[in-house]
């Protein structure tokens, strides 16, 4: 996969690229990176990138001229890579949408700054808009990097066997089991026993309670929309016909 970021600010980049599974990742030739300065493409001397907005008003435009050059340029070097655009229009990203980037040959990441980027530019040469949430960020590099960081530990021999990325959260629409490492008492609280007794079918079903009880009581969104198997089902009605006998007892 080919990651091209353009930036302003290309420097923003630097410690991003050399830390951890991102930097292991580069390092195993799994990506390749570039970043490119918008300011580069710049045609006049002061390799100016902004201007007032037509119209009026506060706030700075990003030129169509510098941009448009810096991501054709870009596009060229792996034509059949897509353009993102990092903007708070965008479809808001999710896991499924880093899943249907990580199959993409490349992405070319453009990264605004100011109030936003000039339409025609938009138009013309952005495949994907893409919001990371509904805040405003002072430019798209942070976006950029969420973006990066996401996508990259789903391609193929990343992540090790042990941190397989079929297991995390959302994959499957639930949320994390908690997890525990020694010591086995800290500060007075204990790790469940379960965890300790090394019967591994026990240890999965625990698991995958721990997973329901959190998604329930932290994003029972998620559950809503969830495909509910007939395990987790069968915990849901267990949980269910608990709750029921305790409000009996209540009653009584
Ligand atoms: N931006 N998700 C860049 C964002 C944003 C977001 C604001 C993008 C400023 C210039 N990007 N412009 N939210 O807040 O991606």
């Amino acid at each position: 996969m080919f990651f091209t970021v353009l930036s302003i600010f290309p420097k923003m980049f630097d410690p991003f690229w050399a830390h951890g599974i991102i930097r292991k990742a580069i390092e195993e030739k799994k990506i390749l990176t570039s970043t490119i300065n918008i300011r580069d493409y710049a045609p006049d001397r002061h390799q100016v990138t902004d201007d007032r907005p037509y119209g009026g008003g506060s706030g700075m435009v990003m030129k169509p001229e510098p941009l448009a050059g810096a991501i054709r340029d870009a596009a060229q070097r792996i034509p059949a890579a897509k353009t993102v655009l990092l903007t708070p229009q965008g479809r808001v990203f999710d896991q499924r949408m880093a899943q249907e980037l990580a199959s993409c040959a490349g992405l070319v990441l453009v990264c605004g700054r100011y109030e936003g980027v000039d339409e025609r530019v938009c138009h013309e040469l952005v495949d994907y808009e893409i919001s990371i949430g509904d805040y405003v960020l002072t430019g798209g590099e942070l976006a950029a990097m969420i973006i990066i960081d996401a996508v990259t530990r789903l391609i193929p021999g990343v992540l090790g066997g042990e941190q397989a990325a079929e297991k995390d959260s959302f994959a499957n629409d639930l949320l994390e089991h908690a997890h525990y490492t020694r010591p086995r008492i800290f500060e007075g609280s204990q790790v469940p026993e379960v965890l300790l007794s090394g019967h591994h079918q026990e240890i999965e079903k625990w698991r995958l309670e721990s997973s329901l009880m959190r998604t329930l009581l932290k994003r029972s969104d998620l559950l809503q929309k969830k495909d509910l198997d007939r395990q987790e089902i069968e915990i849901l009605n267990k949980w269910q016909r608990e709750i029921k006998k305790l409000i009996e007892e209540f009653r009584d």
